[in-house]
């Protein structure tokens, strides 16, 4: 497995970044990079640092990490939207989306700087840029008032599909069918991805950002929404960059301030019934869908509300320790849908990041059965983007990389 698990990352290696599949995603997401970097430090820690170094050389003026750096090799419509949709670029020219994705790229940085912790140079070269990628998730994207970051797109929480955004993207107008171009299906079967009609609103939102010039203070943000799992990771990456900055000699202090006030936060805002839900700020109110997002605070240290999530993670929604992997959606819920994106299926990223909470509260039984289970289906499905998660039937794309990366990660734990 781990020979091929590394083919994969090789294959899909473009010389300074590794798309997250050559079909469906020929491009650098921002996300994917930092769940790969975490799993290519096994197999060449030099790639690592280039995958996480070359996407912070597609960080905008404002600190944002866009979640596409766009490929110059790659065909221009060969993805959609493509960057003649985004019209954006860097502070160093290269072409990007505008929107962005979960910020897990600190904790990768440091769990990459781990495997050579002689080399105190990438730290050096990455702490100024993941500082102020936070600063712009702090100052731009605290959009309610109880100090969480809101996404402003489906897109933005890298569950795009997810049923919790059913409520609050019903308010917005779509764009007409025959505007766009989708390339998604030309790869995938559409019936494992979302709908036409959630496409035209995808676009519908991404537009008005980027009519607006992606100005936060300018745009109307239709969709804004405070979503667990993003706001987890980004506890998780503060209390990374506290260690970095320990290990630089510079001052831990207020990472660890932002990371105890968002844990606060998350826990007021957002968590009830045993598990954490997404707030829409617009509606004003917890929307009812429970997804994966709201387990992954099981990751953040010290979550004071562990033993509960861990139940609920057990229990009939989720079936942990029963499922294949973490399943996407409620398994009671009456909408779920075992094959269609982010609707049921379980993915490999959210169980890396459920893994690593097991291990943190000493779950060694589940932690364990977790483990094995991501390293037999990354075998059986060929590494697979997502899976059934009463069958294990693989779905999406195959040879995809973070799947590839994270079971190397945890073939090496
Ligand atoms: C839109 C690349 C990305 C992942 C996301 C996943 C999917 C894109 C798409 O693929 O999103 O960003 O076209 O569906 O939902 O998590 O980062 O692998």
């Amino acid at each position: 497995m781990r020979a091929d698990a590394a083919a994969v990352l090789d294959q899909n290696w473009t010389g300074r970044s590794t798309v997250p599949s050559r079909s469906l995603y020929p491009h650098q997401w921002s996300w994917d990079s930092a769940f790969i970097a975490i799993g290519l430090r096994h197999v060449s820690v030099e790639r690592a640092r280039t995958e996480l170094e070359s996407l912070l050389q597609a960080q905008w003026a404002d600190g944002r990490i866009p979640h596409i750096a766009f490929s110059p090799d790659v065909p221009r419509d060969a993805y959609f939207p493509g960057p003649d949709f985004w019209q954006a670029r860097s502070a160093g020219g290269t072409e990007t989306s505008g929107i962005v994705q979960p910020p897990i790229h600190a904790l990768a940085a440091w769990l990459t700087y781990q495997a050579d912790p002689a080399d105190q140079g990438f730290l050096e070269r990455v702490y100024p840029g993941l500082v102020a990628w936070h600063g712009y998730l702090r100052d731009r994207r605290t959009l309610g008032d109880a100090g969480l970051v809101a996404i402003v797109h489906p897109w933005e929480s890298g569950m795009d599909n997810s049923p919790a955004w059913d409520s609050p993207l019903a308010r917005v107008t779509p764009a007409p069918a025959g505007s766009f171009v989708r390339r998604d299906t030309d790869h995938a079967a559409a019936g494992d991805r979302p709908t036409d009609l959630d496409y035209g609103r995808y676009v519908e939102l991404a537009a008005t950002y980027r009519d607006h010039g992606y100005d936060d203070r300018e745009t109307p943000h239709a969709f804004a929404v405070e979503d667990p799992c993003f706001n987890a990771l980004l506890i998780c990456s503060e209390h990374a960059l506290a260690d970095i900055a320990v290990t630089l000699g510079q001052d831990p202090a207020p990472h660890r301030q932002y990371a105890a006030e968002l844990t606060d936060a998350l826990i007021e805002r957002l968590f009830t019934d045993g598990i954490f839900r997404a707030r829409d700020l617009r509606a004003g109110d917890l929307i009812p869908a429970d997804t994966v997002a709201g387990l992954i605070p099981l990751a953040v240290p010290g979550l004071p509300v562990a033993d509960e999530l861990l139940a609920t993670a057990v229990g009939p929604r989720f079936r942990l320790g029963e499922a294949r992997l973490v399943p996407s959606y409620d398994l009671t819920a009456d909408d779920v849908d075992p094959d269609r994106y982010w609707r049921g299926p379980s993915w490999f990223n959210t169980a890396w990041l459920i893994h690593r909470g097991l291990v943190q509260l000493k779950q060694t039984s589940y932690a364990d059965a977790l483990r094995a289970d991501v390293l037999t289906l990354a075998r059986t499905t060929n590494f697979a983007e997502y899976l059934n998660p009463f069958t294990g039937e693989p779905h999406g794309a195959q040879s995809f990389s973070w799947t590839a990366a994270l079971a190397l990660d945890l073939a090496e734990a």
